[in-house]
């Protein structure tokens, strides 16, 4: 690899980047990797009349305006099953594997094993707890997309259902993952301001920047875990969406390691199965200082348009 020179040609020179004003701004449309082309090693691989049910309901996210409501999907008998199946199993585990932040917002939701729930209905709750929204997406958005979203208090949320043969783990997200595992944070205002701080973080970030941010949001806001007294509880919503990782994690089949916001972080990875390594908050309380205080580190560049468009004080 070679040093990149001092002052780079006009022509080296990458077009500025447009920090998105508004939600407006964000795109939703350029999805990544697991789209409706489903890899070989996808569940759904072989089922065509799975992957035409991606497709069709991957176009009504991409067909969705901001300010129109989210579309309604009619969830079939056997994508009812596989709802119903998780959520039933996953709340047992709950009580006694889950922090108290989710379990405190839990109840919001009054979800119900016979009827997966609209995230317009959802997003009525978040918008009265936290003033978060969700805006459907068809697949993975590019990291940058994501996370810009946040900014603007919007949730990116897919809408299918993860393939029924395998209920307990799915590499991507879907409706269970997004339902379940992340709107109880999502209705917490210190991890909805938390989520909104990385946000704003993830606009003033450069590319170097945005990719510790994308590690960081990966080892916590998906997959962290959190200091209660001598136990060890999860409020990653990639843990507490898969009953396999869940009970991977309760279990104790993975190293649990303190998490050092300033440090480097590991590469993360959607193929390696459950997670080798937990990253713990000494508390919530605790772990969000930190959290807020890299953030910060990053908003310092904002310009003042930019800070008004997200709320923040200039
Ligand atoms: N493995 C999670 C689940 O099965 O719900 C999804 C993780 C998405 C990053
Ligand atoms: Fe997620």
């Amino acid at each position: 690899v070679a040093p990149a020179p001092a002052s780079p040609s006009p022509l080296q020179q990458a077009a500025p980047r447009r920090v998105p004003l508004g939600i407006q701004e964000v795109d939703n449309g350029a999805i990544l990797g697991f789209s409706a082309e489903l890899s070989e090693d996808h569940p759904g691989f072989h089922d065509a009349a799975y992957k035409q049910r991606r497709v069709n309901i991957c176009n009504l996210a991409r067909s969705h305006r901001i300010g129109e409501p989210i579309p309604h999907i009619s969830y079939t008998a056997e994508e009812v099953a596989v709802w119903g199946s998780a959520l039933t199993r996953l709340e047992h585990l709950f009580q006694q594997h889950a922090c108290k932040e989710f379990q405190r917002s839990w109840p919001l939701f009054d979800l119900r094993p016979d009827a997966v729930p609209q995230l317009e209905d959802l997003s009525q709750v978040l918008q009265g707890t936290t003033g978060f929204r969700i805006r459907p997406v068809a697949g993975l958005l590019h990291p940058r997309d994501f996370l810009n979203g946040l900014a603007f208090r919007t949730f990116h949320s897919t809408q299918y259902m993860r393939h029924s043969s395998k209920p307990d783990y799915t590499p991507e997200p879907d409706v269970i993952h997004e339902v379940i595992g992340h709107l109880p944070m999502l209705a917490d205002p210190s991890f909805a301001s938390l989520a909104h701080a990385i946000g704003v973080a993830s606009l003033a970030a450069d590319e170097e920047q945005l990719k510790h941010l994308v590690k960081l949001y990966w080892y916590t806001v998906e997959f962290g875990v959190v200091r209660e007294g001598s136990d060890v509880k999860a409020f990653g919503a990639g843990i507490l969406s898969s009953y396999g990782e869940l009970q991977h994690m309760a279990a104790g089949g993975a190293e649990v390691a303190p998490l050092d916001v300033w440090q480097p972080l590991p590469k993360i990875s959607y193929k390696d199965g459950y997670q080798k390594r937990y990253f713990a908050l000494e508390s919530f309380e605790a772990g969000a200082v930190e959290l807020q205080a890299y953030c910060a580190s990053l908003q310092a560049g904002l310009t003042d348009e930019v800070r008004a468009a997200v709320g923040l004080a200039s």
